[in-house]
C-alpha cells in the first residue's frame, strides 16, 4: 500500500473549475478512472477521475470549492504499483460505494482486459489504430460526415470524419499516411476522446510494438481499459482505448454509451445513470433526474429523455422548470404542402444549439434594448491611415478591434456589466477578466469565439486575434477552449448592413453590444449641420442584473471613446 495525491488533472483550457458534487467519501474504494468529483467550468460540466484504485483516505474539498489545475484534492492509499490492475480490491467495496449497474459492468469489463492491456502498444504488423483525439474541452462529438471508406488511401492530417461538438464542427485528421483497412463508424455515432474509429496500415511499415492477441484475448470486454498511467489523465477525459473494444465498437457510441457516465446522485442517495452533458442540460433546464425515465441502456438518461421530459412539462402546464416558459403553449405547424412545394432538411448541431440558447436566453433574461450613436468620423479616419500597415501586417484593420477595447474600457468602468447571475444562490458573480465573444456568421452557423484579456492587448493584436479566430469559425476549426470563457459578446452587422436591432443576450453573460452600418448624417455643431459618420449601437443587457441608467452610462461611455480614441488614456 502507498499513499498518492490526488490532484487536479490538466483542465482542457479552463482556469479554473467550480465542484458542483462530490461523488466519494473518506473510506470509499475506488477504481482507476472512477469519478470522484463533478468540476464545471465556463463552458461545461466534467468529471474528475480517480488516478488509480484504491481507498479515498483523505478529501480537502467540497461542493463549492474553485479549483485550478494541480491543486490537491485529496489523498488516496494505492495497492503497490497503484494503477488500474487495483481494480479487484476495490470492487470488493463496490456495493458500499455506491456504484452503478453499468459501473459494475465497466468495472468487470475493465478487468478482464486489463492485465492484456497493460504495456501494449497501439499498432500491429504495421497496422494502427485511429483514436478520436484531443477534442478541446468537448465531452463528446457526434459523427456529421464519414468522408473515407475502407481500401482509402490517405495522407496524414487528411480529414477521415467531420465531427460537431456542442459547438462547432471539426475534421478528424488521418494520424499518418496510409490505407483504411477498418472503420467501425458510421454517421450519427457519438464519439468521445480516444474512441477507436477503426484502422489504419500505416505506409511504409507500422509503428511501434506489435498488440498481437490484444482482441482475441479481450473478446467479452464492453468498454475500454482504464489508462495506467496514475497522473496527467485530463478532467473528464474519457480513459484511452486500447485494444479491447472487440464486439461491434461503433455499438456502444451509437447508443451513445460512455465510459464512466454513471454516477449516484449523492444528495438523495437515489442512483441516477446519466452522463455529465446530460446533467448539465438537466441542470440548466431545471428538470429533476430523479424524476425522468431513461431509455438508454438500463435505464441510463440520455439527453432527449431530459428534452421529452421538459417539453411534457412545458405542454402540461405543470410545475415550470427553471428554464422558464412553463405552458407556452407550442406553435402549430400546419401542412406547407398545402400552399406550394416544400422540403424539410435537418439542422446542423450548431444551429439546434443556437435556436436552444435563444430560446433559453429569451425566456429567462428580461431583455432591454439601449441604443446610441457614436461618431466615429475621426476613428474612421485614424482606421484608414492604418489600413495600408495592416497590409503589410498581413492584418485587416476593421471597426471591430476598436469597438472590442471600447467596450473593455466600458467594463473596467461598470464592473456590473461583467458578471453572471447565480439565481438559484441568489449571487452575483463578478468577473475580473475581460475576455469578449464575437459573433461570426458563417454557413454552418452562429458561433462565438472568445478573444481572451481584450484590456491588456494592442488594436493590432485584437485585429490580428479577431481575423485569425474569424477564419477559423469559417474553417470549422474552433475548439470548445476558443469557444469559452466570454464576459461580454459584441455582434456586428456593420459589415452587411441595417440601421439598428435587438441583440438577444448570450447568457450566462449579461449584455451583449450590437454594432450596425456606420453612416454619413448630418450633425448639428450648435451653429451648422456638418457631415459625421455616425455608428448605431445597441445594447441588450438583462435587466436584473444591470439598470437603465448603468445601460446609458455604458453606451455613452462607448460613445465618447468610439469618438475620441484619448479617452482609452484618461
Ligand atoms: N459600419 C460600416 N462599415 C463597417 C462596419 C460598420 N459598423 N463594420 C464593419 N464595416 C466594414 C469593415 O470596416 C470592412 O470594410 P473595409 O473592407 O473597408 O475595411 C467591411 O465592413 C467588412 O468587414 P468584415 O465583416 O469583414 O469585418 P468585421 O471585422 O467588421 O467583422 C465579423 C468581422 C466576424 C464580426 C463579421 O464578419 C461577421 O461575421 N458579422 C456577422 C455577425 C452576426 O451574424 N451577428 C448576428 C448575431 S445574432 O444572429
Amino acid at each position: 500500500m502507498s499513499e498518492q495525491e490526488i490532484r487536479v488533472p490538466e483542465l482542457g483550457g479552463a482556469e479554473s473549475v467550480e465542484i458542483v458534487g462530490v461523488l466519494v467519501s473518506v473510506g470509499d474504494s475506488v477504481n482507476a478512472e472512477d469519478p470522484l468529483l463533478e468540476l464545471e467550468s465556463d463552458k461545461a460540466t466534467v468529471e474528475l477521475p480517480a488516478p488509480a484504485a484504491g481507498k479515498i483516505t483523505r478529501l480537502d474539498v467540497k461542493e463549492g470549492d474553485s479549483l485550478k489545475e494541480g491543486d490537491l484534492v485529496g489523498m488516496m492509499e494505492t495497492a503497490e504499483g497503484g494503477g488500474a490492475s487495483d481494480g479487484e480490491e476495490a470492487q470488493g467495496d463496490e456495493a458500499s460505494s455506491g456504484t452503478s449497474p453499468a459501473q459494475d459492468e465497466e468495472q468487470s469489463a475493465d478487468q478482464g482486459s486489463e492485465e492484456t492491456a497493460a504495456g501494449e502498444a497501439e499498432t500491429s504488423g504495421g497496422e494502427q489504430e485511429i483514436h478520436v483525439p484531443e477534442l478541446g474541452g468537448a465531452e463528446s462529438v457526434e459523427i456529421v460526415g464519414v468522408l473515407v471508406s475502407v481500401g482509402d488511401s490517405v495522407n496524414a492530417e487528411d480529414p477521415l470524419l467531420e465531427l460537431e461538438s456542442d459547438k462547432a464542427t471539426v475534421e478528424m485528421p488521418s494520424p499518418a499516411t496510409g490505407k483504411i483497412t477498418r472503420l467501425d463508424v458510421k454517421e450519427g455515432d457519438t464519439l468521445k476522446e480516444g474512441d477507436v474509429v477503426g484502422m489504419l496500415e500505416v505506409a511504409g511499415g507500422g509503428s511501434g510494438a506489435a498488440a498481437s492477441g490484444g482482441q482475441e484475448q479481450k473478446a467479452g470486454s464492453k468498454e475500454q481499459a482504464p489508462e495506467s498511467e496514475q497522473q496527467g489523465t485530463p478532467v473528464g477525459a474519457s480513459p484511452a482505448r486500447d485494444n479491447t473494444k472487440s464486439e461491434a465498437p461503433s455499438q456502444s457510441a451509437a447508443s451513445g454509451t460512455a465510459a464512466k457516465p454513471e454516477t449516484p446522485d449523492t444528495p438523495s442517495g437515489k442512483l441516477v445513470h446519466a452522463g455529465p452533458a446530460v446533467r448539465r442540460i438537466a441542470r440548466e433546464f431545471g428538470a429533476d433526474l430523479q424524476q425522468i425515465q431513461g431509455s438508454g441502456p438500463k435505464g441510463r438518461i440520455l439527453k432527449e429523455d431530459v428534452q421529452t421530459w421538459v417539453r411534457n412539462q412545458l405542454q402540461s402546464g405543470g410545475s415550470a422548470p427553471a428554464g422558464g416558459g412553463a405552458g407556452i403553449p407550442e406553435v402549430p405547424l400546419p401542412d406547407f404542402s398545402q400552399f406550394g412545394d416544400v422540403e424539410r432538411q435537418s439542422m446542423t448541431k450548431i444551429q439546434r444549439l443556437t435556436a436552444q440558447g435563444m430560446h433559453r436566453s429569451w425566456l429567462n433574461v428580461p431583455h432591454v434594448t439601449q441604443f446610441e450613436k457614436a461618431d466615429i468620423t475621426d476613428l474612421e479616419a485614424f482606421r484608414k491611415d492604418h489600413k495600408a500597415e495592416g497590409e503589410k501586417r498581413g492584418v485587416k484593420m476593421t471597426l471591430l478591434p476598436f469597438l472590442m477595447k471600447a467596450c473593455a474600457h466600458a467594463l473596467t468602468t461598470y464592473p456590473q456589466f461583467n458578471v453572471s447571475l447565480d439565481m438559484a444562490n441568489e449571487q452575483i458573480i463578478q468577473k475580473h477578466y475581460c475576455h469578449i465573444g464575437i459573433a461570426v456568421d458563417t454557413p454552418n452557423g452562429l458561433v462565438v469565439p472568445v478573444i481572451r484579456d481584450v484590456d491588456q492587448k494592442s488594436i493590432w493584436q485584437l485585429a490580428e486575434e479577431a481575423q485569425e479566430l474569424a477564419g477559423k469559425a469559417r474553417d470549422k476549426k474552433l475548439t470548445n477552449n476558443d469557444m469559452s470563457g466570454a464576459c461580454f459578446t459584441i455582434t456586428s452587422l456593420g459589415g452587411i448592413g441595417g440601421t439598428a436591432f435587438t441583440p438577444i443576450v448570450n447568457s450566462p453573460e449579461v449584455a451583449i453590444l450590437g454594432a450596425s452600418k456606420a453612416s454619413m448624417e448630418p450633425f448639428w455643431d450648435g451653429a451648422q449641420f456638418q457631415p459625421r459618420l455616425m455608428l448605431p449601437l445597441s445594447l441588450s443587457y438583462d435587466h436584473r442584473a444591470i439598470n437603465g441608467a448603468d445601460a446609458a452610462r455604458f453606451t455613452t461611455l462607448l460613445s465618447r471613446v468610439l469618438g475620441d480614441l484619448r479617452e482609452l488614456l484618461m
